[in-house]
């Protein structure tokens, strides 16, 4: 898959690409059958947001996040030599559920020097402002890092309640990624971004997938005190700032 010059041009200028269709039905009823059977094993409260780097023991994850037109959307914008550093679920239940993302960026508590990575947000379900589908403020990317505090609003599913304050002109300018099954979004480690929560009866599930080219290092532990697990998944590593991981083997 080749991204458009258009499209290219937009992630440098915007900071997000927005829809890439990646999956088609049958894909995607697949692996949204994947996702209910490893929430039904995990439960509901476990699956918002305790799913992570679940690619090194389930293969629908892991062959998503190796997927040839993923890696080629990615690559366009990061470079041929890509490490997977991380995977996460963000699932948001419907009913009178209070959880929601506050305002953002990837990189800030992640520890990377650079501080640079990009996100590829595939959906599970679809996604649409009903259901809390993510919000981006485009161009955030273009100003580096932003000093975070903490969301004073009940319900954030951030690590550890982070938030980075906007002000209502700038809120009045974010985006809706709007996404069906089977669709991603791409978008900068530095652009900010959240979702609101979901006022509908559907649930809405995403799957992070966090790529980084092979010269960032890790400098510090993340927000959660981890150290990524990184993998090559495209391209050489000369670099072997995370060492030397085995890919996940099911047999
Ligand atoms: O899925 C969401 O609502 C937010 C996702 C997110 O914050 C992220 O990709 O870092």
């Amino acid at each position: 898959m080749t991204l458009s010059d258009l499209q290219i041009a937009s992630f440098k200028k915007a900071g997000y690409i927005s829809p890439i269709r990646i999956a088609d039905q049958t894909q995607g009823d697949y692996c949204r059958d994947q996702f209910n059977q490893l929430e039904a094993r995990e439960g509901r409260e476990k699956s918002m947001i305790g799913l992570l780097d679940r690619h090194m023991d389930h293969p629908f994850i892991w062959e998503l996040a190796t997927q040839p037109d993923i890696l080629d959307c990615i690559e366009a914008v990061i470079g041929p030599n890509i490490l997977l550093l991380a995977t996460h679920f963000f699932c948001k239940y419907g009913g009178s559920s209070d959880r929601f993302v506050a305002w953002h960026q990837d990189v800030t508590y992640w520890g990377l020097e650079p501080p640079m990575a990009v996100t590829a947000w595939y959906a599970v379900d679809d996604s649409d402002r009903d259901n809390g589908c993510m919000q981006i403020i485009p161009g955030t990317h273009a100003a580096g890092i932003r000093e975070h505090g903490k969301s004073a609003q009940d319900g954030n599913l951030l690590s550890i309640n982070q938030e980075v304050n906007m002000s209502p002109e700038q809120e009045k300018t974010a985006v809706d990624l709007i996404l069906k099954a089977g669709e991603m979004s791409i978008h900068h480690g530095l652009t900010i971004h959240g979702s609101l929560p979901n006022q509908s009866d559907r649930r809405r599930c995403g799957l992070t997938m966090r790529y980084v080219p092979t010269f960032v290092k890790q400098v510090n532990a993340n927000s959660m005190g981890i150290r990524y697990h990184a993998l090559l998944v495209r391209g050489q590593d000369e670099e072997k700032h995370f060492g030397e991981m085995d890919p996940p083997s099911f047999k």
